[in-house]
């Protein structure tokens, strides 16, 4: 996948509540990339107050939880995740359902959500994009704003 994010302003915040849900698997790097998505959206002006951040066992869990969000109707609901490959397939098999799922959940509430899970070959992969110099927690925030805006410019 390319390293390049859109380049377009972020819609300012303030008016959108934001659901959050990070899985605790790799919580080093989970943190990490959760920090960095509270920064991006409180920079673009989202109150503390109004994101909401619930935790899960592993990524496995990230739909069905963003779903519960979901149905609290936020403007939108971010899911992070860490999958790293291990001796098996299963991180591939997690990641595979889990994109799937996440995006099944968008289409029935018609709350956008973000797949903000990094699925990486090795730790020093997964490192590079969660705390190193590829921003993805900027990008997720910055997706969920413009998805966020769009669908209150759609549905007016
Ligand atoms: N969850 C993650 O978020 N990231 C992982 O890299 C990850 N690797 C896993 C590897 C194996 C072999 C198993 C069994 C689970 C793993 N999980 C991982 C946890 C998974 O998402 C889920 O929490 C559990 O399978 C319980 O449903």
């Amino acid at each position: 996948m390319s390293l390049a994010a859109s380049q377009s302003p972020a819609p300012k915040g303030n008016a959108f509540t934001i659901g959050v849900v990070a899985a605790c698997y790799n919580p080093q790097l989970v943190n990490a990339l959760l920090a960095r998505v509270q920064a991006g959206l409180r920079a673009a002006g989202v109150q503390a107050r109004r994101i909401r951040v619930v935790r899960v066992p592993g990524s496995h869990e990230l739909p069905v939880a963003a779903q519960w969000l979901a149905r609290r109707r936020p403007d939108a609901v971010i899911a992070l995740g860490v999958l790293i490959r291990g001796d098996t397939i299963h991180y591939e098999l997690i990641a595979n359902a889990t994109t799937e799922a996440l995006q099944a959940v968008a289409l029935a509430t018609g709350v956008p959500v973000i797949n903000g899970v990094i699925v990486a070959e090795t730790a020093a992969q997964a490192r590079a994009r969660c705390a190193g110099r590829i921003d993805r927690g900027a990008e997720f925030a910055h997706a969920a704003l413009v998805m966020a805006d769009l669908r209150r410019r759609i549905s007016q």
